[in-house]
């Protein structure tokens, strides 16, 4: 019996796991252990996490009899960093042990959502087993070796060798689709994720297509994906619950509502923040006999306002875009402030690698603090502000010899 959302091949290869994490959500719900999510405060994160909360919430329903139960069992958190930081692990930890003490709570399952397979979450998650609690991780980034040791289970494709067919919430979804049929929309969600993430796989596609049977155009899916993503912002590391149902829910009553609220306004902080991109970014064509390559500096601490909308990777990912959409040619673009750089690069530039840059820098600047990640051609670093321009410096000549 296939209970999959669409036919794929990776996701043949990934049924044994994502059958696992299932069936431990099933059992963590049936012995009362109660369960945190963990989610990257992205749309991909919201969508992961909401997708495994719309399977976990009716079985909830039936083995609690009292409603008031419920919050004590169930906690979904968004993640400001990329990587389970230190500091929400403590938060995590003390607090299912003051439960533990006051309740007699199980230790938790802990779903770690979008985030959680980079060196930077090992502490944290090895805290939280430390007191006992289970920990999963679904994420979708390069994952270190030492987080398959620590983890109870470990959801990412990279293991399958699909290095971007699948984002988080793609994944989550098929998890609740296992868990529970009768989830309406799930499609949807995996659909938003897939487009927030820029995943241009034949599983995005059959969930694009999925979701054109009901109606819905990829229009809709990007202005949610969109509005979601400025939702998170917004909402840093506070949570809610009703508005993020209703947005990653085609079919609520509020849906519409809310994207017609916003999207007006969150386009035109988009339209503003490109023009001023446009305007004050330093742009080189690069020309060698047969094609131009571009290389795109955005100054964050000068070209955006304080903390508005959109978030400093979406700076540079909308530049990104529109410079590859107009130029048709390869592009990198990084945005840079005082201690910390954001890439994009088109991925036929074969030679570019975050990972690489990473490396290069530590090499070369052993004081620097040079850390960070994320994908092949997306992904940020940080560092120390002493440092940036000998940093600026090692990335300008690492660009300008792959463009050349
Ligand atoms: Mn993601």
């Amino acid at each position: 019996m296939n209970k999959c959302l669409i036919k794929s091949n990776n996701l043949e290869k990934l049924q044994t796991v994502l059958h696992k994490v299932a069936e431990a959500i099933k059992e963590a719900i049936k012995e009362k252990r109660p369960i945190l999510i963990r989610h990257h405060a992205d749309t991909d994160g919201y969508a992961g996490a909401i997708a495994l909360q719309q399977a976990i919430m009716p079985l909830l329903y039936k083995a609690h009899a009292r409603e008031r139960d419920m919050q004590h069992y169930y906690t979904r958190l968004p993640s400001l960093t990329p990587y389970y930081d230190n500091q929400d692990a403590l938060r995590d930890v003390t607090n299912f042990l003051i439960d533990k003490k006051q309740f007699q709570h199980k230790e938790p399952l802990i779903i770690i959502c979008d985030i959680g397979t980079t060196k930077q979450s090992i502490t944290g998650i090895k805290l939280a087993k430390n007191y006992d609690a289970k920990i999963i991780v679904i994420d979708h980034h390069p994952p270190d070796k030492e987080i398959q040791e620590v983890a109870d289970i470990l959801l990412n494709p990279h293991l399958i060798k699909s290095d971007y067919d699948f984002c988080t919430g793609m994944m989550c979804a098929e998890i609740a689709n296992i868990i529970n049929q009768d989830i309406e929309a799930l499609y949807f969600i995996a659909a938003v994720a897939g487009y927030a993430d820029k995943v241009k796989s034949e599983e995005y596609m059959q969930y694009l297509e999925l979701c054109k049977d009901k109606g819905i155009t990829e229009d809709d899916i990007s202005t949610a994906a969109i509005c979601i993503d400025y939702f998170g912002y917004e909402l840093g590391n506070k949570e809610s619950n009703d508005m993020l149902v209703d947005l990653f829910n085609p079919d609520s009553a509020n849906h519409k509502q809310l994207i017609k609220l916003f999207s007006d306004s969150i386009n035109e902080k988009m339209k503003k923040q490109l023009e001023s991109n446009l305007f004050y970014a330093k742009i080189t064509h690069l020309q060698n006999t047969m094609l131009s390559k571009i290389y795109v500096e955005l100054d964050l601490e000068k070209i955006k306002k304080g903390n508005e909308y959109p978030r400093r990777g979406k700076c540079v990912g909308m530049m990104q875009d529109y410079m590859q959409r107009t130029n048709k040619v390869p592009v990198i673009t990084i945005g840079y402030s005082k201690d910390a750089i954001t890439f994009r690069s088109s991925t036929e530039i074969q030679e570019f690698s975050i990972d690489e840059i990473i490396k290069l820098l530590q090499q070369k600047l052993p004081g620097a603090q040079v850390d960070g990640g994320g994908h092949r051609v997306a992904g940020s670093i940080s560092f120390i502000p002493q440092a940036f321009d000998d940093v600026k410096k090692i990335v300008d000549e690492y660009v300008e010899k792959i463009l050349k």
